[in-house]
């Protein structure tokens, strides 16, 4: 079974080539520099509303617990990503009808590698991890974690920042934080804020519907012609003030690192398939 994803700016698809249609109240066009993201602990609801893990098998762009999906082609001002475009998870399901999908952004704490045995996904070596853990541009320096998101955008006439000086990229990086324990000695890692977002689809049809992912929906409480401080844009610091609005768009609470039941994501959201390239 594939479970597909779509990236827009409202109702139009995002690609490296134009700049981002349907943002609105932003000024300047805006252009994508980089768009890929890891999920995770994909499961389907059946119709006795029990939930059925997805089962991932392994290839270049999943692991048996996570998969890389991939919305840039490294083309225009993609020029830093890759070639390659991956859309989908493919898994297999018990046969049957399901009616709802839930999954994790981001990379699980424990998995099993190759012979069975218990490994931390997340904080593995890039070098050593199996695909697509292995993808260089989503390690981050937290103790070998991952990039869980990483959208870049470039505004054009760049980001002014507090020094005075103007950056050109407004940056999404969304991964674990406050992170201990070293794994290159073999030390159990425990981050004081997860990152991950569980996203619940109670109704998403597999076959006539694909996760929407809305880059307007994800910056709505941003500016992107300013950045007021630390990273340019947002690498997840509590204290970053330009990532208290994104994490409230992908409904965590940036104290905790926890999903928000009050305010839920306004991201991740069942698209009929037809509004689909
Ligand atoms: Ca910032």
């Amino acid at each position: 079974m594939l479970i597909r994803f779509h990236l827009s700016s409202g109702d139009q698809p995002v690609t490296c080539d134009k700049p981002l249609a349907g943002f609105t109240g932003k000024g300047a066009p805006v252009r994508l520099r980089d768009a890929r993201l890891y999920v995770s602990e994909i499961q389907l609801t059946n119709e006795q509303n029990i939930s059925i893990p997805l089962i991932l098998p392994p290839s270049q762009w999943q692991s048996r617990e996570t998969a890389l999906l991939d919305f840039e082609d490294g083309s225009e001002t993609c020029k830093g990503g890759t070639s390659g475009l991956h859309t989908v998870v493919d898994g297999s399901l018990p046969k049957g009808r399901y009616k709802g999908l839930t999954f994790t952004v981001g990379v699980p704490v424990l998995g099993l590698d190759k012979q069975g045995k218990t490994y931390s996904p997340n904080h593995s070596d890039t070098v050593s991890a199996p695909p697509p853990l292995d993808n260089q541009a989503m390690g981050w320096s937290w103790q070998l974690g991952r990039k869980f998101i990483k959208i870049e955008v470039m505004p054009t006439g760049g980001i002014s920042r507090p020094n005075g000086s103007m950056a050109s990229v407004w940056t999404v990086h969304l991964g674990s934080t406050g992170c201990k324990g070293n794994p290159v000695n073999n030390e159990a890692v425990s981050c004081t804020r997860s990152n991950r977002i569980v996203i619940t689809l109670p109704e998403f049809e597999p076959g006539n519907q694909v996760v929407g992912i809305d880059l307007d929906k994800l910056f709505q409480g941003s500016d992107l012609t300013t950045d007021k401080g630390m990273a340019s844009g947002c690498m997840s610091a509590p204290g970053d003030p330009e990532c208290q609005p994104l994490f409230e768009s992908l409904g965590l609470n940036i104290e905790s690192g926890n999903s928000n039941p009050s305010k839920p994501q306004r991201v991740f959201y069942a698209l009929p398939d037809q509004i689909a390239p």
